[in-house]
């Protein structure tokens, strides 16, 4: 009895000097990391930039000491919101479903001035910024639904930043081919710049 005691004392001393020494930031999703969040961030969930592991980031010239990485389930654990634009390629309207752009920056503790620059990364190296003033006032959202199905890679997925542009005035007057110039389909890096 005594020795079983004595066990689970150290045992426990030894959890908890194990989680002194370990870093202070929430677990790592347990899905694969769909979107990374890097730069003015005060809640990582994953350690800093790591050559061995991060290579297409490392092929796309990023680094950071501090990432908030979502898998699928935590960006469908945020409240979702449904637009309708009209999209280039079939010049119909499409169902997009997904959390607010803000809303992910906030879980990931980014820095939210009206003048912070996200910088919108895809997969394939194509990257758009918008402002937070204007992922705001523009609403824009994080797909990862179309037409209430998840978007493919090799598609438009799995994820897509974008708004509701037909509803969007200074988007609505740009012709339909031009209108998502700013709107990284395969979308999967976000860096918050003050
Ligand atoms: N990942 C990714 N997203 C992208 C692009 C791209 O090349 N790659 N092109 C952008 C541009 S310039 C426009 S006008 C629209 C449509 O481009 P697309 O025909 O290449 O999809 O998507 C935008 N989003
Ligand atoms: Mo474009």
């Amino acid at each position: 009895m005594k020795k079983r005691q004595f066990l689970g004392t150290a045992a426990l001393a030894g959890l908890s000097g194990l989680s002194t020494t370990l870093p202070a930031h929430a677990a790592a999703p347990a899905g694969p990391a769909l979107l990374t969040v890097t730069g003015a961030i005060s809640k990582p969930n994953r350690g800093k930039f790591d050559p061995a592991r991060d290579v297409m980031m490392a092929k796309q010239k990023i680094d950071f000491e501090k990432a908030h990485a979502f898998d699928y389930a935590a960006l469908a654990a945020l409240p979702a919101v449904t637009i309708k634009p009209t999209l280039e390629y079939d010049a119909k309207p499409h169902t997009l479903r997904g959390p607010l752009l803000l809303d992910v920056m906030q879980a990931a503790g980014a820095a939210l001035r009206d003048d912070t620059r996200l910088i919108l990364r895809a997969v394939d190296g194509y990257a758009a910024a918008v402002t937070v003033a204007q992922a705001r006032a523009q609403r824009w959202i994080v797909a990862t639904q179309m037409d209430g199905t998840p978007m493919a890679l090799g598609g438009l997925g799995p994820l897509w930043a974008l708004c509701d542009a037909d509803r969007v005035p200074e988007l609505a007057a740009i012709p339909l081919a031009g209108r998502y110039g700013g709107a990284p389909w395969a979308l999967y890096h976000i860096e918050v710049r003050t």
